[in-house]
């Protein structure tokens, strides 16, 4: 083992570093298998340091060291320092003035498949350096509170690497001898390291220019290899778009004169914010109408906008410490979800962000990996790059926002921007920003910070006809967490409104309040608490917790004819979302428990009245309507289950979806036809809808196995100029039985062979399908010539999605899904650990299944345990879930 037992890191310990940089030379001479680094760093003792000590440890992992040099003097010799596995100890260093301290060493990207540090990607050398990675190129203090000004001199190749870059401005390039060439560039704000990026190779760029709002030009780089240039566009106006609208929501301008975007097709997360050279997964930039579906568009613009907003929420004021991630990556989340809100539709981005909050953060949440959004402690910084880190640290900073109000939250926003800019700070500086700015008080919300798990509501309701009065008595509860037995009460802002029956609003009038309007946030901050409201002629029905104001399980229990009521009434787009995902969420589990008593499923009538309801009426935004239709997914219903029965989920929720395609077959028909259009390049809104809309039908009617919706289906796949119709159609084709279905995914095949992010979608489709014969797909499309398991995109594809989206396949009665799995982390802990423990995320809720399936999902975390030269990532990820 590497690591056998790997240490654990408290934030209890937190101390100030011992020294400081100023500023850091680095000089690099660039070679695929040897790269030579000099960094030359000016340093002094940090005065608020307490230790006593005069040595100097810098971290350093699989570095070649060659020399070290103190104030260029003579270098120093072994005696002067100490080289560990992933430390150099320099004993005795200046302690009352500056000093100058050089380090040359070698380093070996080629050999770098774990993809931190300097490596090489399609034959183009690329850094990552979040969260850790800076001490794979050097010797450094790697920590995010070591704020120093970087000059950076490339040295490489004139053909290998014409292109080189690194952050902030050129500032000077010339000509070497043996076909050499060299860039230096100075990035003029201090930052971390972990913010550095380098990139060389043979890039092209696709140019454009931004003003700001006070008249600077700033010009824009997207560099991606030649054969992709033509897909460039969309990414570029979105990096426009994100820049207006942090300028007009934040009044946050852009600060350097130069933007640079670089796509790489190997890497592991989505892309990264590092100081003006952002650096983004291919999947994050690419897209033409033939070759990118139209949620591929707005993940795009989204991922541009959350790297270009970490500018000011990260990089102009980072973490003081990595406990801190969700400070810049929650706000971040935040404000990128609420940018796609506005260049979207609010409600449909409102809906798909808490769909999957709830389907996988809850999980998270619950099991046995569960931390809060500022963990307390972690071996593995890696692992915590978590949904509960950014989804739900978006959520709590959304509540702030709804607690204070927009305005209010603005002048919070201005007055941490303003007391922080340069800084390294903590997620309690941020509440306190938010606090100050609004002379309000968050000291019991701060537990959100400190506590995990997912808060459960319980709301009863009581109508008092002849005091027309309604009381609401909500009490909240919280389970118990890893390492957290007892939970304290939450400040839960809850958000309500009142329906007549008619389906007029009923007015909000809170008991002791002179104020009445259509909808109140309650503020709940105890155990139990009781809200009266007043003037009430009739009993409402009630809309709790709108827009999904806090991420909390609320435990209500409306009545199958309320939800169809609301569904049909609540003015509130997401309410009336929500109560069709809990109408046929309720059936659906009826039909779950009908199915393990081994009765015949039959559909409840009421459930098909609410459904021809919303096709038979006229809707201005058709995906928001799209969404209205969609049934919970099987993950979702999983969630819902004490044990969770795949097959009868699978089983049950199919049945479903056929029965309503053939009680509302005309219905669905005649919209799939009245919004199929030969479109390509369309990306309004409308032409979006109707996609959507159109595609949604098309999944339904395929339920029904009829010759004519299969050749519908087979015409659109063929005739597709658009990546949204053409996948749509070929997901019909392939997850349902239907004559054609090799023919097109070998067809598919053809015609997108050189297009990796296409090929990347095949891959995962098959991966997905929940048709007989899957598995075997799976094995064998592992030894297709097109894998390649050093490519995350490619993994994330095929292992991802077989363990991730295929609840039926995966989760097979017979424990080969999770061998297959298994045997996969245990392939990739020495290829890429970071990838491999995300994969392990599948075997970790082992607990939610039956003792059978129990057993075989332990055995093989407990296979992993024995791996030989475990990763940190990995040991901390199986370890955890077992214990
Ligand atoms: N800060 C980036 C995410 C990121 C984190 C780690 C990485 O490599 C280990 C890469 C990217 C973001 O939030 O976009
Ligand atoms: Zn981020």
């Amino acid at each position: 083992m590497r690591d056998a037992n790997p240490q654990t890191i408290y934030l209890k310990d937190y101390t100030v570093p011992d020294y400081l940089i100023d500023s850091v030379e680095l000089n690099f001479t660039l070679d695929d298998e040897n790269t030579q680094v000099i960094s030359r760093l000016t340093m002094r003792r940090n005065p608020a340091s307490q230790s006593a000590g005069k040595s100097l440890t810098l971290s350093g992992e699989n570095l070649k060291l060659l020399r070290v040099n103190l104030n260029d003097g003579d270098d120093l010799t072994a005696v002067d320092y100490q080289q560990t596995a992933d430390s150099l100890v320099i004993h005795e260093v200046p302690q009352d003035q500056r000093f100058v301290l050089t380090i040359e060493n070698l380093i070996n990207p080629k050999a770098n498949t774990a993809l931190e540090g300097l490596y090489l990607s399609n034959g183009m050398l690329c850094t990552q350096c979040e969260a850790e990675g800076f001490r794979k190129i050097t010797y450094y203090l790697d920590r995010p509170d070591v704020m120093a000004r970087f000059r950076t001199t490339i040295i490489a190749d004139k053909n290998r690497y014409p292109v080189l870059l690194s952050n902030g401005n050129k500032v000077g390039h010339g000509e070497l001898s043996e076909n050499r060439h060299w860039v230096t560039w100075e990035d003029p704000f201090d930052k971390p390291c972990y913010l550095f990026a380098l990139v060389a190779g043979q890039l092209h760029c696709v140019e454009g220019n931004f003003t700001t709002q006070s008249g600077r030009n700033i010009s824009l780089q997207v560099f991606v290899e030649p054969h992709d240039l033509d897909k460039c566009d969309h990414a570029l106006q979105s990096l426009k778009n994100a820049m207006r609208w942090d300028e007009e929501v934040y009044g946050r301008e852009y600060d350097l004169d130069l933007y640079m975007i670089v796509a790489v097709s190997h890497f592991n997360m989505g892309a990264m914010e590092n100081k003006g050279l952002n650096v983004f997964n291919t999947k994050y930039v690419l897209a033409r109408p033939d070759t990118a579906t139209d949620s591929d568009y707005e993940h795009i613009e989204g991922v541009i906008g959350h790297e270009y907003f970490h500018n000011w929420t990260g990089n102009r004021i980072t973490c003081r410490d990595w406990f801190q991630l969700s400070l810049k990556e929650g706000f971040t989340v935040f404000r990128d979800q609420e940018f796609t809100g506005d260049r979207t539709s609010k409600a449909v981005k409102r809906i798909e962000d808490v769909n999957m909050l709830r389907t996988r953060q809850f999980a998270e949440d619950a099991g046995p990996l569960a931390h809060p959004i500022r963990p307390d402690s972690y071996m593995e910084i890696n692992n915590f790059y978590t949904l509960t880190v950014y989804e739900k640290g978006a959520e709590v900073v959304r509540m702030i926002h709804i607690l204070l109000g927009a305005e209010g939250f603005r002048k919070g926003s201005d007055l941490y921007f303003q007391r922080h800019d340069g800084q390294a700070v903590t997620c309690d500086d941020f509440v306190k920003a938010m606090e100050d700015a609004n002379g309000a008080d968050l000291a019991q919300f701060r537990r959100w910070y400190s506590q995990a798990g997912t808060p459960v509501l319980t709301v009863r309701q009581h109508y008092e006809p002849t005091g027309q009065t309604l009381t609401l008595t909500i009490a909240q509860s919280c389970p118990p967490t890893p390492g957290q037995p007892v939970k304290e009460p939450l400040h839960i802002p809850v958000k309500v409104g009142l329906i007549n029956r008619d389906g007029s609003v009923a007015s909000c009038k809170l008991k002791d309040s002179d104020q009445a309007s259509d909808e109140v946030t309650l503020s709940v901050t105890e155990a139990e608490q009781s809200f009266t409201f007043e003037d009430l002629t009739q009993q409402p029905v009630v809309s709790l917790l709108r827009g999904f104001s806090a991420p909390v399980k609320l435990a209500m229990d409306y009545s199958l004819e309320e939800l169809a009521f609301l569904l049909s009434h609540d003015s509130d787009t997401f309410n009336r979302w929500e109560a069709g995902q809990q109408l046929a969420g309720a059936i659906i589990m009826r039909l779950i428990e009908d199915c393990r008593n081994g009765w015949n499923m039959q559909l409840d009538p009421i459930i098909v009245e609410a459904f021809r309801k919303v096709l038979e009426q006229p809707w201005d935004d058709l995906s928001y309507f799209s969404l209205l239709l969609d049934l919970p997914s099987e993950t979702y219903l999983a969630e819902q289950m004490q044990v969770v029965d795949v097959e009868t989920i699978h089983k049950a929720r199919e049945f479903v979806k056929r029965t309503l395609a053939q009680q509302l077959q005309p219905q669905f028909q005649v919209l799939y036809q009245t919004n199929h259009r030969d479109e390509s390049g369309q990306f309004d809104a409308g032409a979006i809808g109707r996609r959507r809309i159109k595609n949604t039908c098309l999944s339904y009617l395929s339920k029904l196995e009829n010759a004519d919706i299969q050749n519908w289906a087979e015409q659109q796949f063929k005739t597709a100029r658009n990546m949204t119709d053409q996948m749509a159609a070929l997901t019909a084709i392939v997850n349902n039985p239907h004559p054609a279905t090799r023919q097109c995914l070998t067809d598919f095949y053809q015609q997108w062979r050189n297009e990796a992010l296409v090929i990347d979608k095949w891959f995962a489709l098959q991966a997905s399908s929940p048709m007989p014969g899957t598995f075997a797909t799976v094995q064998a499309l592992m030894a297709h010539d097109a894998f390649d398991l050093k490519n995350p995109n490619r993994v994330r594809s095929l292992i991802g999605a077989f363990s991730q989206a295929n609840q039926l396949h995966f989760h097979a009665a017979n424990g080969q899904g999770y061998q297959f799995l298994a045997d996969q982390i245990i392939a990739l802990n020495t290829i890429n650990p970071q990838v491999a423990s995300r994969m392990l995320s599948a075997l970790t809720q082992w607990r939610r299944y039956d003792e059978s399936r129990q057993a075989l999902m332990k055995a093989q975390l407990e296979r992993i345990m024995g791996t030989v030269n475990i990763s940190k990532d990995v040991y901390e990820v199986a370890s955890k879930s077992l214990a």
